[in-house]
């Protein structure tokens, strides 16, 4: 008896001490967001929505093709998703029925303007242009969509399968457990939807660790119930060289030098950094594993972008090709790719060519950021070089380079996206080459990138890997790509934007938890019409469910708004 009394008393001061440290630290937890059902993220550009609602019934859910669409593979693959997708909920109402007390049984709606319309048993899928599976998603691609859920017709009509895409995700975000928690609903709604900004991209590093096939797929899911439609792949850098290149399959798969003369790689006598990347057999990606990765984006329109970055960032390269890389005065430290050598871009153009074949998209990432001057400056080799060809800096010199790379890239037939490095060193970049802007002073380096007419990209708000406590998508959602001073045709050719996902502490342990919902804020801002001035608190209540939803279909997102719960 006398423990349970101490214990009580322990428990108030356990109590006022949790209530002084609130007072003190200034701890206000707020109103917890409640989510918000049945509302779409990112937000469509028209949506009318009633009050009244029918119910859908998932087993008996079906979606019908007119006939134009009945032979379309990528249609119907997309279909069998969706509807799997559907009816897990129907798990969830069952759940639901398991787990309610009895009283709860009579509870009436609280919403007395809801009106009960009917059952929807199917949607209709219109697709006005015949389907080709055998097309890549691309830059072009036309995702408008238009939705109607009314009393005389449920249809979703779309002239491209891109656009039959985005609005079957916008259907699936659509329905909601009723209050009767028995029941999922789909209010009455019309939808005209079409994105803002053609490039909707997230970067992925897969290079300061390796992220299996398997995460990469759960991040290409999660990507398209946001609308994502490109992933930057930032495949290679200093650290690790995963690419199993078909011509220069040593750049991933290193043989020892010193190894009895033989062909086989030696696990034993190669140390971590002998081996372009981290390990051959299981961290590498070869050309099957990169083809069901842009496989598995196609049917999902998007894009898979990869980036092979240099110059600089390629001292895993060097593993395998020393002779690629500057040699720099200290022995056995190398700098950045050696500019000065013919064979460096024979090489590239062998790599590209060959990236061009595998990745079918038709741009590519050439880098070109943070080119480190030290080794070069300390050359001898460079030095002459230089004064040889009349270079006078090292921007020069870095640009001397980047200029063929472009060139041997247009050559390809690709179109190049470069960091804004290389803008700011003055390269002749071909009119179609589209400018990442990455740095802080992002209005003034995006205003200048289109006043040359070049197509630009914006990534400087959205770092991923800047992490804020207390929840940061405000900061992400507060950054709009059209603030910069430029005329119309300069916001014309801002393309849109990525958010990075650097991969320096991040693996597949954390990649979709530091993600999830963080990139789901400038996947609105890229996909919405312009909003000078939204409402943080409906937006916050959207995200709230966007993430639960997210849960529910095995995506890791964190929750976004502090302390709460998914139903
Ligand atoms: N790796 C490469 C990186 C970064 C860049 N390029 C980077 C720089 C600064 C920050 C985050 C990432 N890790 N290849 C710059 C585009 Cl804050």
């Amino acid at each position: 008896m006398d423990l349970s009394y101490k214990n009580g008393k322990k428990f108030i001061y356990f109590i006022l001490c949790g209530f002084l440290i609130n007072l003190v630290s200034g701890v206000n937890p707020g109103p917890q967001v409640i989510a918000t059902k049945g509302a779409i993220w990112p937000k469509p550009q028209r949506q009318n929505i009633s009050d009244s609602y029918f119910i859908l019934k998932p087993g008996k859910f079906q979606f019908v093709l007119s006939d134009i669409t009945k032979n379309c593979g990528i249609l119907q693959s997309a279909l069998d998703r969706y509807l799997k997708i559907i009816q897990q909920n129907e798990i969830l109402t069952k759940d639901t029925l398991k787990y309610r007390k009895p009283h709860d049984k009579n509870k009436k709606s609280w919403h007395f303007r809801e009106k009960f319309l009917g059952y929807l048993d199917q949607l209709t899928i219109n697709l006005s242009q015949t389907c080709d599976d055998t097309k890549y998603p691309d830059l072009e691609m036309d995702e408008h969509y238009y939705l109607v859920i009314n009393q005389t017709t449920f249809k979703l009509e779309a002239a491209s399968f891109w656009g039959i895409l985005r609005g079957l995700e916008s259907f699936s975000q659509l329905l909601y457990l009723g209050d009767d928690l028995l029941s999922l609903r789909i209010n009455q709604t019309e939808i005209v939807d079409f994105p803002r900004y053609k490039h909707r991209g997230l970067l992925i590093d897969t290079s300061r660790h390796f992220l299996p096939l398997n995460v990469i797929y759960k991040t290409l899911d999660a990507m398209s119930y946001n609308k994502m439609n490109v992933l930057h792949w930032h495949i290679v850098d200093d650290q690790s060289f995963p690419y199993v290149s078909i011509r220069f399959p040593e750049l991933s798969n290193m043989k020892c030098k010193n190894y009895n003369g033989g062909a086989m790689l030696n696990k034993i006598n190669c140390n971590f950094s002998n081996l372009g990347s981290f390990n051959p057999y299981t961290k590498t990606y070869t050309p099957e594993d990169i083809n069901s990765i842009i496989e598995y984006g196609k049917v999902r329109g998007i894009r898979i972008i990869p980036e092979f970055d240099t110059p600089g960032h390629t001292r895993s390269w060097g593993v395998s090709h020393p002779e690629l890389l500057t040699e720099c005065q200290e022995l056995d430290t190398f700098g950045p790719l050696d500019p000065t050598k013919a064979e460096t871009y024979s090489f590239m153009n062998n790599l590209l060519a060959e990236v061009k074949v595998l990745f079918k998209d038709q741009f590519l990432h050439l880098g070109g950021d943070e080119v480190d001057f030290t080794c070069w400056m300390g050359s001898q080799n460079i030095t002459e070089f230089m004064k040889k060809y009349n270079i006078s800096s090292y921007f020069a010199l870095e640009s001397y380079y980047v200029q063929k790379i472009v060139d041997m890239t247009e050559k390809l037939k690709l179109n190049s996206i470069v960091w804004e490095e290389v803008f700011h060193n003055g390269v002749k970049l071909p009119q179609s080459t589209v400018v990442q802007v990455w740095k802080g002073d992002w209005k003034e380096t995006i205003k200048n990138v289109t006043e040359s007419g070049y197509q630009a990209l914006l990534s400087s708000c959205w770092y991923l890997d800047n992490i804020q406590s207390g929840g940061d998508w405000t900061s992400f959602y507060n950054c709009d790509p059209s603030v910069f001073n430029g005329t119309e045709n300069q916001q014309n050719l801002v393309l849109g934007g990525d958010a990075c996902m650097w991969g320096e502490v991040v693996n597949e342990h954390n990649l979709i938890s530091r993600v999830w919902p963080r990139a789901s804020a400038p996947a609105e801002k890229l996909w919405s019409a312009k909003n000078k001035d939204p409402d943080l608190d409906e937006v916050a209540r959207r995200l709230e469910e966007h993430t639960c939803r997210m849960n529910r279909r095995n995506i890791g997102a964190e929750p976004p708004n502090g302390p709460g719960y998914c139903d």
